[in-house]
């Protein structure tokens, strides 16, 4: 029995853009700060091997911290480590892994083509392949090891599975099942794919271990599994870093919409990114500036929507000799000509705006 950790796709130093200067700094400071507690996940659990599945930067330039924490990480795990370079960090001679100085237990596969490093202390073969380009070819096509019994076959691969044709890496299910492997640590996807088989072949892949944007929501975390010949136990481990969280919020029976929005949420969220969508018919429209000063604290960072309509009875007032009627009821002739959802939201949007507008005298900023 061997015990792997499997982690992919950190992408350190992404840019975070959405975030603002300096939040994004911090960010990036936390994804570093991963490379630490994976390195205390390995010891802890006396994992034999460590696999890292691609997509360890984001991209080929990197930060000189993220180089030097890189440098003493990985052979802080104390174990063979094997670097499959995915489509972000792709092997070349100018990439990073070219340059980095990773000490001794770690191995970095740099050819397109299936190679292998036999761990004869462990009676296992470690099987790999690099992206040596920001597009590969199918890396399994036609490959199968030649069997050895008593020998443990495992392989590090960044690949997209399920998806024929993708220029990253495709694998199919029937390459997985001629491969002979006993497992397949896979990276690329950003969700954990749960543990599963092909042929005599376990494989997975551990999703990113921090979300960085709101199509990486919920935990995220590293694989712990324990492969035999013919067995295979796989473990999600969180890494508790922030979370991304999207939720919709219905606000047509509410007054307080920052307790409503609060009262959605129903936990702790100072720690996490939230985009929080606001729907429903309110009798008063969200005021986005408002919300935000109000809930300041309770995220890391909140991202607010207004997809609110109108209530009907809103328009009511058009009958009546003023400002307020008169600019209702062009707006109305229009909302009644209206082809489309989209163009009657519009039109109650602008009818929203408008009417605070004329009650508040002053301009309301469009978000
Ligand atoms: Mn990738």
């Amino acid at each position: 029995m061997i015990r792997i950790f499997h982690a992919a796709d950190l992408h350190l130093d992404s840019p975070f853009q959405a975030m603002g200067r300096d939040k994004a700094a911090q960010r990036r400071a936390e994804q570093r700060s991963m490379l630490a507690r994976m390195t205390a996940l390995v010891r802890d659990y006396e994992a034999d091997v460590v696999l890292l599945a691609g997509d360890l930067f984001d991209a080929d330039s990197h930060y000189a911290e993220t180089a030097r924490l890189l440098e003493q990480a990985l052979p802080a795990m104390g174990v063979p480590v094997f670097i499959a370079p995915g489509n972000h960090d792709w092997y070349g001679p100018r990439s990073p892994w070219a340059r980095l100085d990773l000490g001794e237990n770690v191995h970095v596969f740099t050819d397109e083509a299936v190679q292998c490093v036999a761990l004869p202390e462990l009676h296992a073969r470690i099987f790999g392949a690099a992206f040596t380009g920001p597009s590969r070819q199918p890396p399994l096509a036609g490959f199968a090891a030649d069997k050895r019994p008593g020998v443990t076959d495992i392989m590090v691969l960044h690949g997209e599975v399920g998806a024929p044709g993708s220029s990253y890496g495709a694998v199919s299910e029937a390459d997985i099942a001629r491969s002979g492997m006993d497992y397949i640590a896979l990276g690329h996807q950003h969700t954990f794919s749960g543990l599963r088989k092909s042929g005599n072949t376990f494989y997975a892949w551990p999703g990113c271990p921090e979300g960085r944007g709101f199509d990486e929501t919920g935990e995220k975390g590293v694989l712990l599994a324990d492969v035999g010949q013919d067995s295979c136990e796989a473990k999600f481990i969180g890494l508790g870093g922030r979370r991304y969280e999207t939720l919709s919020v219905d606000l047509t029976e509410s007054w307080d919409h920052a307790a409503a929005i609060e009262a959605a949420v129903g936990r702790d969220a100072s720690r996490d990114i939230y985009r929080i969508v606001l729907t429903g018919a309110p009798e008063t429209a969200p005021d986005l500036a408002a919300l935000q000063s109000a809930l300041e604290g309770k995220f890391f960072a909140l991202d607010l929507r207004d997809e609110t309509h109108l209530r009907r009875d809103v328009w009511d007032g058009r009958e009546a000799l003023s400002l307020r009627g008169l600019y209702l009821v062009r707006l109305w002739q229009r909302y009644e000509a209206a082809q489309s959802d989209d163009e009657r939201a519009n039109i109650e949007l602008a009818a929203r705006y408008g009417l605070r507008a004329l009650e508040n005298g002053e301009e309301i900023p469009l978000a």
